[in-house]
């Protein structure tokens, strides 16, 4: 009996805690406002499928049989990995974080594990790529967020029969979802424990229990126990922050909001169209099209095409998260170095006009973005301006800087919030209005 009500008290606590809206605690808030401010993070999609240069993808499209696809553990030897440089790459490039698929949907965990073998730590390159990545980061002090795949194309307990990806392949049949779901906290426990500080884990996959991903009313075929996992990361290390691709509106517990391949609240992948929440937004993309390295892919973004993207989403009041997916060898493609370099170079200057500030109610267009701090609101110029340049802002404006070459700008107050600029120089990227 005794038994009994101890039972229903903790199920009904349990309830009652989650039937609360959901607060982040003291160190999550503060993680949020340090994410707000950083702005721009790397995310490297890596891993064994890069072998094969067709997206980490590449066993599902191609219906790769397990004991083929487990072949690839035996050819990864990612000799010229070296973590410094790909830390310094993003730190060049003015990335404050990097976020590192440290197991996709391939179930192949690229750091060292107790719960599969299927590991890095059982290639002929035998190290831990997370660790060696983890101590870089912090050498650079660059933050670490960690992608975690719940979707799994291997595992014998993953409920690939009501999934809607990993069909094309043998698999077990019934696993026991529990021990899938104890699976993934173990792993993420050690992922929280043996890697130093976390700043956020990237939870992906929900949508493969779903019949489709533009209802956003369905419920998943599976119990993720997102309650669970969600108090575990925050219990294993308070001030990592959740995240979860789920293209849905955020749960309780997340901490901030994921957008893919659009910009908040667009729907150009057909999986997107989510609402907006109040909490920080991350928006990621490709620098092709493809997040594994795709041997056939070169439809490059461009420099002003990426600076206008960045520029968007910050406007949007989202980070973005940009993706590299290097060669198996631990090589990055020069087109990206490229595009990273071409990119830093401005974000390196106008560095003051970019970090810390906040997005401000102001129409998106494509000539120019508004961003504020304190008394100063920046203008960054996606197209460069003209001589005379009409700017509408509802501010009192006392002083206008060029950014680019550090003049006074000249400015006549022709109404009520319109300034008529005159700007000296074609190449002018940003001002800053002093109110
Ligand atoms: C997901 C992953 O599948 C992808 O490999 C990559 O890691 C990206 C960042 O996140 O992207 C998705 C997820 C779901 C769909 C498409 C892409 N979907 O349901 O069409």
């Amino acid at each position: 009996m005794r038994k009994l009500l101890i039972t229903c008290c903790c199920i009904l606590s349990t309830i009652y805690l989650f039937s609360q809206e959901y607060k982040p605690s003291p160190a999550i808030r503060e993680s949020q406002q340090q994410f707000l401010d950083n702005k721009f993070g790397l995310f490297i999609h890596w891993g064994l499928y890069s072998i094969l240069g067709n997206g980490e993808w590449v066993r599902t499209n191609r219906s790769i049989p397990e004991k083929e696809y487990d072949r690839l553990m035996d050819q990864f030897n990612p000799y010229k990995f070296d973590a410094k440089s790909w830390v310094r790459l993003a730190k060049q490039t003015g990335m404050k974080y990097i976020t590192f698929v440290s197991r996709h949907h391939d179930g192949f965990s690229m750091f060292d594990t107790k719960y599969s073998d299927f590991n890095i730590m059982n290639t002929p390159y035998g190290k831990d790529v997370l660790k060696e990545l983890a101590i870089a980061c912090k050498e650079e002090g660059i933050k670490l967020h960690l992608y975690y795949s719940i979707l799994d194309w291997k595992h014998p307990d993953y409920h690939f029969e009501t999934g809607k990806t990993g069909k094309g392949f043998e698999r077990y049949q019934s696993g026991n979802w529990d021990n899938y779901i104890t699976f993934m906290k173990n792993q993420i426990t050690e992922l929280l424990t043996n890697y130093g500080e976390i700043g956020a884990i990237w939870l992906d996959g929900h949508w493969d229990q779903l019949d489709n991903d533009y209802n956003k009313d369905l419920k998943p075929k599976v119990d993720w126990k997102y309650e669970e996992i969600y108090s575990l990361i925050h219990k294993l290390q308070p001030s990592c922050m959740v995240a979860n691709n789920h293209h849905l509106n955020p749960l309780p517990g997340e901490d901030f909001q994921i957008f893919e391949k659009d910009l908040p609240g667009g729907n150009s992948t057909g999986f997107g169209g989510q609402k907006v929440s109040r909490l920080p937004l991350e928006m990621c993309e490709t620098m092709n099209t493809s997040w594994g390295y795709s041997i056939t892919d070169t439809a490059w973004k461009s420099v002003p095409k990426l600076k206008k993207l960045f520029l968007q989403s910050l406007a949007n009041g989202s980070n973005m998260l940009l993706n590299v997916g290097p060669l198996a060898t631990g090589e990055i493609q020069e087109q990206i170095i490229e595009r990273l370099n071409g990119l830093g170079q401005w974000i390196n200057q106008y560095a003051t006009a970019i970090y810390g500030t906040r997005a401000v109610n102001y129409p998106i267009n494509d000539e120019f973005v508004l961003l504020k701090k304190d008394s100063k609101v920046f203008v960054h110029f996606i197209e460069p301006p003209l001589k005379k340049f009409v700017l509408y802002v509802p501010y009192q404006i006392k002083t206008i800087k060029n950014l680019t070459n550090q003049k006074t700008v000249r400015f006549d107050k022709i109404e009520k919030d319109y300034y008529l600029l005159h700007i000296d120089d074609q190449e002018t990227a940003a001002l800053e209005l002093q109110l």
